[in-house]
């Protein structure tokens, strides 16, 4: 369901970011303004990575990770300056009181021992998904998923406040560094787009209220793993390529999850990353890739399913926990379940 608040915003096309994060504030239930400083300061953090992918292509000019810089200084690989970056902006500010990164081993806990941090929410994070797309000039992605903690305020965060089903997120988004740069995020109101405009540094509402339609004709799977599939995903695959009604589909995969999710949030399409005779878990993280991309897909009225049950119910045993993922347009996802189910 869409807010009244949310559809009034899509009179509001050329309002900024920080305008739209202001205006919609009272719609989160504790509004404290704690979550509105969060979405800022990964504004912030997004324009500054951002600038530093858009650098990647110089690579032999201005030094490769490992080298020293012309100014002296040491260029890093762009995923540890993203979760550098990432990391920095969110404790620096005292915005909130844990933070888990797919790159880190385990939680950051902020301030553990102040007992004036009465920060409430703990940020789980993909700082640059795709990476290894870089290199060859394809977009790539930031994903960011928060929490309210479930342990008492003041006292240092626990792995509880991390393992939380994904049903209980408060915020959920994406950055995708594509040809134009957007932040798309949803504080449980529906889903709205924002598009950066490079020359000035902000972020402008370009894709209010977004919504997946309710089917597509685009597959998004790595067939190279075809051999390795559960039955149903493949039978799946092989109703896509049918000669019949609206379909055989057309495949895209881009090998960068917030790129395909992406364009199948625009044009209709489903994602799959399913469990495969070598991965049985899948490749996706649960609570850095999955969890989020499945809030952002059912505030968008889409599905995301790890093929039998939803990923959002899914209660969470580790912070690296791997899951299967289908993940887009209503139908198509209800449709792939049905093969699952059924073989
Ligand atoms: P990463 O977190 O190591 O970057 O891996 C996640 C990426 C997703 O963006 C993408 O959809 C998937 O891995 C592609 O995997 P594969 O190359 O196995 O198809
Ligand atoms: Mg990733």
């Amino acid at each position: 369901m869409i807010s009244e608040t949310t559809q009034s915003n899509m009179a509001k096309k050329n309002q900024t970011l920080g305008e739209f994060i202001i205006e919609n504030q009272a719609e989160f239930k504790y509004s404290s303004g704690e979550l509105s400083r969060l979405i800022n300061s990964i504004r912030l953090a997004a324009k500054v990575v951002n600038h530093e992918v858009n650098k990647a292509g110089l690579v032999d000019i201005i030094g490769a990770a490992g080298d020293t810089n012309i100014q002296g200084e040491d260029q890093q690989k762009l995923d540890v300056y993203a979760n550098e970056k990432f990391i920095q902006t969110l404790s620096n500010r005292n915005i909130v009181c844990g933070i888990g990164s797919e790159e880190n081993d385990d939680f950051i806990a902020i301030n553990s021992l102040d007992e004036n941090n009465q920060n409430k929410y703990v940020v789980l994070i993909d700082p640059l998904d795709g990476s290894s797309n870089i290199d060859v000039n394809v977009s790539v992605g930031t994903i960011f998923s928060v929490y309210r903690r479930v342990t008492p305020v003041g006292t240092p965060v626990t792995i509880d406040d991390f393992l939380q089903e994904g049903n209980k997120q408060v915020a959920a988004g994406y950055v995708i560094y594509g040809t134009s740069t957007m932040l798309v995020y949803t504080t449980g109101h529906g889903v709205n787009g924002f598009t950066l405009n490079p020359a000035i540094g902000t972020f402008y509402l370009s894709h209010p209220s977004m919504q997946f339609p309710e089917t597509g004709n685009i597959y998004s799977i790595n067939e190279g793993n075809y051999a390795h599939f559960p039955q149903g995903v493949k039978s799946y695959i092989k109703y896509c390529q049918e000669e019949k009604e609206d379909r055989p589909y057309t495949s895209r995969y881009i090998g960068s999850l917030v790129s395909d999710f992406h364009r199948n949030l625009i044009k209709g399409g489903i994602y799959i990353y399913p469990q495969t005779s070598k991965a049985p878990n899948g490749k996706l993280r649960l609570l850095y890739e999955c969890n989020p991309m499945a809030f952002l897909a059912e505030q968008a009225n889409g599905l995301a399913s790890d093929g039998f049950q939803r990923i959002l119910d899914i209660q969470p045993t580790e912070l690296h926990q791997r899951v299967p993922i289908f993940c887009g347009s209503r139908k198509m996802v209800e449709k792939a379940e049905e093969f699952m189910k059924n073989s």
